[in-house]
């Protein structure tokens, strides 16, 4: 059995959002995957996020390919549209589902089999899109689900659970996402909800591409020594970049910090990202400085995690494209079809 479903019954004096649900009624079914992994970690601060920020689930989409990551969204926002694609397939289909309703938060969720090795040019074209969407690999650099193959994202010299090292440089996620153009860039650790949570909040309040790497151990076939995405390595050599807080507009911004350690940027919704750096002293609104930073970490062995890059005035697909406003399923026959006159002048338009 794959789909056990969670018993309806909780307790009366759950705490409740500005719609009146619980955190239960952002959950899905229960989890089938091992205990300890670090997607179920993901998937808690997926439903604590949407909890918090009081989404109606209805409005959500959850969209992902192959892989025990990508089996996560039975596991949260049982009330939401979910579609599971092919292998490394995700990002066209949301892609698709984006431009025919905009009106859906569209959320991908996929891994690093997924994403960096056989999905690698969908993710590449979704990001440089700008694609409306927080799209999060959950990174263990192994193909968990075909038992512990190296995935593209596995770092040159770990070594797989029987001691052989991989001869492989790897795809750095953040750094592909930097460079095609993602408007917001975070790193995350599953094994850190504190800073993960306020991650997802605010890239989904970002409107156009919004990426998250968070580094997710395998314990089945990565958490041994000699892997560098086991949870010891990745606590021993986190380098947290910042804290992140998400203000909603009508909140007020109280820091109590020295200048030139908090960084308030103000996103195209309203909402205010308030960054406590801890470490960096680049500005997290330029990609060029914020590229230099993390190769800068990564050449000295170190993983940096928070809010990496943001672009506070995004330009998404649609944007671009100048699509119309409405979702194509609410387009009635005379707008879809508006006869031959119309037809006629759009083709004189053209010639
Ligand atoms: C086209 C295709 N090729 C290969 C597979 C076999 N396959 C299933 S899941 C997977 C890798 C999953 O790895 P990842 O995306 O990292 O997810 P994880 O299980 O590690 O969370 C592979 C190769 C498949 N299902 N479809
Ligand atoms: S095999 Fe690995 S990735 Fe898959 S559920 Fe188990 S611990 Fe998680
Ligand atoms: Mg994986």
């Amino acid at each position: 059995m794959t789909y056990l479903p969670k018993p309806k019954l909780h307790h009366p004096d759950l705490p409740t959002n500005a719609l009146g649900h619980t955190r239960r009624d952002y959950e899905g079914a229960i989890s089938t995957l091992c205990a300890g992994c670090g997607h179920d970690s993901i998937s808690a601060a997926i439903i604590r996020a949407c909890f918090e920020l009081a989404l109606p689930p209805h409005r959500i989409a959850k969209l992902s390919g192959i892989g025990c990551s990508s089996k996560t969204p039975t596991y949260f926002l049982g009330q939401s549209h979910g579609f599971n694609s092919v292998h490394g397939r995700m990002p066209s289909v949301l892609t698709g589902a984006n431009l025919a309703n905009r009106d859906l938060i569209y959320l991908g969720v996929s891994g690093d089999g997924d994403s960096a090795s056989i999905g690698l040019g969908q993710f590449a074209h979704a990001i440089r899109r700008g694609v409306n969407m927080t799209y999060i690999v959950e990174n263990n650099g192994v193909y968990g689900l075909t038992k512990g193959q190296f995935s593209a994202t596995s770092d040159r010299g770990a070594k797989n659970k029987r001691g052989v090292a991989n001869t492989d440089e790897p795809v750095d996620m953040v750094g592909m996402a930097l460079l095609l153009g993602a408007t917001f860039v975070a790193r995350s650790f599953s094994g850190d909800k504190g800073q993960l949570v306020p991650l997802i909040k605010a890239a989904l309040q970002h409107e156009g591409a919004a990426f998250i790497d968070c580094i997710s151990p395998c314990v089945a076939f990565n958490n041994h020594e000699g892997s560098t995405k086991s949870y010891d390595y990745v606590r021993d050599h986190n380098e947290i970049a910042n804290f992140l807080d998400v203000i909603e507009p009508r909140e007020e911004i109280v820091t109590d910090q020295k200048p030139g350690t908090v960084e308030i940027v103000r996103q195209h919704d309203g909402s205010i990202l308030r960054l406590r750096r801890l470490d960096g002293d680049y500005e997290v609104t330029d990609r060029a400085s914020a590229m230099d930073f993390v190769q800068r970490h990564h050449a000295a062995g170190e993983i940096i995690t928070g809010l990496i890059y943001v672009d506070p005035d995004p330009v998404d697909l649609h944007a671009g494209l100048g699509t119309c406003t409405a979702p194509l399923n609410t387009l009635d026959t005379p707008l879809l079809c508006p006869g031959s006159a119309a037809l006629e002048k759009l083709n004189a338009g053209l010639r």
